[in-house]
């Protein structure tokens, strides 16, 4: 069987990002004006970069992440005229230097990690990038050890959310877009200089729900052969249930109690647990 997971700098990433090319990351030459799109996998990256499409009203480059595919990656991305918008599942102190350095500005979305961990057990199943896993039982300890892919949600959070106060940086939840959309888009639209009226707010927002972002990878004209993760091209494992709590329908009170457990611990010092569990 070929190898699906290899490690870099102590981080299970996929055979699709090569060890080559992770290596070379921090020559990347980012643009004043580029954005970055920072997730952990499945806390809806695909819907803020939906969302951030329809936001421009100029031509934009949403790209594939940053560390998927080979060192000629870099290159790549170095041809496409700007502006570009630029995934990535790494943690922060992963990222190109270039991107602090120039202050480019980041989005970061988050999502209650016991729904993230629910949601990866599921793309785990179905995703032939990724090593089998037989039990849901069996994927909640690997979560919780940090031994899935792109690592432990708790250390990919914590190097993000120590950068939450710089100017160049907006924090998002997924249960916020959830609860009030417009808000976060407009929230959005003013981070990144948008003039937008209210009226296209509420197209956009008709346009990125979960619904209608899932019957576009049904039709035709769509290319289902671009994600902007790097654990996949199918954008039709994306699209799975889009709410929130499904947690419940999975942990056993006695996971629950003990992922409390483990999240209180790790995250004592963080300002934002208490918006990330319920
Ligand atoms: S990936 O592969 O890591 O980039 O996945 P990501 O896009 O971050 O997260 C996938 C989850 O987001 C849900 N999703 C949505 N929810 C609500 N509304 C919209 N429009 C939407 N689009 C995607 C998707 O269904 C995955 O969550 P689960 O819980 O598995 O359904």
């Amino acid at each position: 069987e070929t190898e699906l997971i290899h490690m870099f700098k102590g981080i299970p990433f996929t055979t699709r990002s090569s060890l080559e090319l992770l290596k070379s990351l921090d020559t990347f030459d980012a643009r004043e004006d580029d954005v970055l799109l920072g997730s952990y996998p499945k806390s809806g990256t695909h819907w803020l970069a939906g969302v951030i499409t329809k936001l421009y009203n100029t031509p934009i480059t949403l790209t594939s992440p940053i560390e998927f595919g080979d060192v000629s990656k870099l290159e790549e991305l170095n041809k496409l005229s700007s502006k570009r918008i630029i995934p990535t599942h790494l943690d922060y102190n992963m990222l190109p230097s270039n991107f602090k350095n120039k202050n480019c500005k980041m989005i970061y979305i988050s999502r209650n990690p016991k729904d993230t961990a629910v949601s990866m057990y599921h793309y785990y199943k179905e995703n032939p990038h990724l090593p089998t896993v037989d039990t849901w039982t069996a994927f909640f300890d690997l979560f919780l050890e940090g031994d899935v892919v792109c690592g432990s949600w708790f250390d990919h959070f914590l190097s993000w959310e120590e950068h939450k106060n710089d100017k160049n940086i907006l924090f998002l939840f997924y249960e916020d877009m959830k609860k009030d959309l417009p808000k976060t888009v407009k929230e959005i639209s003013v981070f990144l200089d948008i003039d937008i009226s209210d009226d296209d707010i509420q197209d956009i927002c008709k346009k990125s729900s979960f619904s209608e972002m899932k019957n576009d990878t049904e039709k035709e004209n769509s290319d289902p052969s671009h994600t902007v993760c790097a654990l996949t091209s199918n954008r039709k494992l994306i699209f799975r249930k889009g709410t929130v709590g499904d947690w419940k329908n999975h942990f056993t009170p006695k996971q629950n109690l003990k992922f409390e457990e483990i999240f209180n611990e790790k995250m004592k010092l963080s300002k934002m647990a208490k918006r990330l569990t319920y």
